[in-house]
């Protein structure tokens, strides 16, 4: 009986030790947006000291940031090298396969978890990069008292459903310097979120930088919703965005929104207005009211130039071109400026993504119909052999109250809680589009309400992760009580990386 003590303090050692049998359960993981197939094998591996990551050489550069996310996760020692290695007491190894592995796209990759060693392969960066936020959510939050950091062993292959997985933020309701910008990034990265749609022009400020029409910034960009000093992007800081964006395998979206939502530029210049006359700056928060005046050349010349600048600093193949709630355009003005603006787009290299609204135009068929509102306009979109890129702003508006006690938001289009943001279909949306029709899904955060970055966290978490499992996950590995249960557990990880989450009364927190 005296050695009771001494061999509790061995029994509790060694099951805070890897070499320690007992099973740790893969399939209690608290992933978000879930992986197509997880196998458990019941054993553990322990991220620790001196853990190498070894590569081929190509992969060098991105082991070491994958390198430096870990440590910065678990202020651990990792070490990375090129070759085969076997020093070192446990081993991350990464690989690039051949584009002929299977038929799954680019960022499919296959997360192998053994007692000492973690493969993870996949055929392209971003896709090992997508691999690296499922290992970040394995891990735990604290380690054991010899600093290990434990991860149930097995299997996880992966692959998203949807190319095109996106939220969107609102730099131009209020504005958000590039330091605010490239947490965003950040907070999305972690959902598997590969594109970021910068809405950079509204009524209430221009925020790029356009060299050859300088004004657009500095009378355009120099103030916002409620007045202040507004802001804007210079067109460094935008590249800088656009790199940061880049190593987080994440694709910048700009949108210049046209021709309404346009009074920034058009109390920038005279003009573009029709009589000639630039209207005051604009703080307040109504819509609808701007509108280029679409009969005048030099306004083609303006968009060719903004567009023409924008797409040069733009390697992703998008170009948002706004088309909503255009109420003081006539129709028949609106469609041959947006085939007009289409055509701009085109020579610059990029493909037109747009609101709803502009099916009424004719369009290319590379072109993106983004559903916010009108099924039958995106159902127009379809027609014609667009793709629809869904963002029903009653299921997706990050933007929207989650229910009458939020004090942020508004609620024109639903309260959306968080079962509700999660509970839909993309397929069964809207009858007649289906997968074969659907890019993906877009969270737009629209900010007439939002002013900085804790309001931008609270509205966005936890329905985020919510859209992005629909975006993410095969329909058969969606289910609300499950994810609920992962969400609860992985608040966790929420708290450490002090994102300021809405604690939903719908969900039983710990
Ligand atoms: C509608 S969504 C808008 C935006 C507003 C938003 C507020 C869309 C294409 N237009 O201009 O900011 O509602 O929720």
């Amino acid at each position: 009986m005296k050695n009771l003590p001494f061999l509790l303090i061995i029994a509790l050692l060694a099951s805070f030790s890897c070499e320690n049998p007992a099973p740790t359960d893969l399939n209690k993981a608290a992933l978000i947006p879930f992986p197509k197939e997880i196998f458990p094998t019941h054993e553990r591996f322990c991220l620790q000291n001196g853990t190498v990551i070894h590569v081929q050489e190509h992969l060098l550069p991105f082991a070491e940031a994958m390198g430096e996310t870990l440590a910065a996760a678990t202020n651990l020692d990792i070490v990375v090298e090129k070759g085969d290695v076997t020093s070192g007491p446990s081993h991350i190894y990464l690989e690039l396969l051949g584009d002929d592995m299977d038929d799954e796209g680019p960022e499919s990759y296959e997360l192998n978890i053994k007692k000492k060693k973690i493969y993870l392969v996949s055929k392209s960066e971003a896709g090992l990069f997508r691999g690296l936020q499922t290992l970040l959510q394995l891990l735990p939050t604290t380690p054991t008292e010899d600093n290990h950091w434990v991860v149930a062993s097995g299997v996880i292959t992966d692959a998203p459903q949807y190319d095109y997985r996106g939220a969107m933020l609102d730099v131009s309701r209020h504005f958000f310097g590039v330091d605010d910008v490239k947490r965003f990034i950040d907070l999305i990265a972690l959902c598997k979120i590969n594109y970021l749609h910068l809405h950079l022009a509204d009524d209430q400020g221009w925020r790029i930088e356009i060299k050859s029409w300088p004004n657009l910034t500095t009378h355009g960009g120099s103030t916002q919703v409620g007045g202040g000093s507004g802001g804007y992007y210079t067109q460094n800081d935008y590249q800088e965005i656009v790199r940061y964006a880049e190593s987080r395998y994440v694709t910048i979206v700009p949108e210049i929104d046209m021709p309404g939502h346009t009074n920034a530029a058009l109390a920038s210049y005279p003009e573009l207005n029709c009589n000639g006359v630039s209207p005051e700056l604009y703080t307040g928060t109504e819509v609808g009211f701007s509108t280029l005046c679409t009969s005048k050349e030099i306004v083609y010349q303006f968009v060719d130039d903004v567009v023409r600048e924008i797409a040069a600093m733009t390697p992703g193949p998008y170009f948002h071109i706004g088309g909503d709630e255009s109420h003081v355009t006539a129709l028949e003005d609106y469609i041959p400026f947006i085939e007009r603006v289409q055509d701009i787009v085109t020579k610059y290299d990029k493909q037109v993504i747009g609101w709803d609204e502009i099916s009424h135009a004719e369009l290319r068929e590379d072109g993106v119909v983004q559903y916010w509102a009108m099924a039958e306009n995106a159902l127009r979109g379809v027609a014609q052999g667009t793709k629809v890129l869904l963002s029903p702003a009653h299921k997706v508006y990050l933007d929207m109250q989650y229910d009458s006690t939020t004090e942020l938001g508004l609620h024109w289009a639903a309260y959306i809680e968080l079962d509700s943001a999660y509970l839909w279909s993309p397929e069964t949306l809207v009858p007649g589009i289906g997968k074969e029709n659907i890019l993906g899904i877009e969270s737009p955060l629209w900010t007439e309400t939002i002013t900085n970055m804790d309001e931008i966290e609270y509205m966005a978490f936890p329905r985020l992760l919510a859209h992005a499992e629909l975006s993410w996950s095969p329909a058969e590995a969606r289910n609300w009580d499950h994810f609920s249960d992962r969400l609860v557990r992985y608040a966790e990880h929420l708290k450490q990386l002090d994102i300021d989450y809405y604690a939903s009364p719908v969900i039983t927190w710990e």
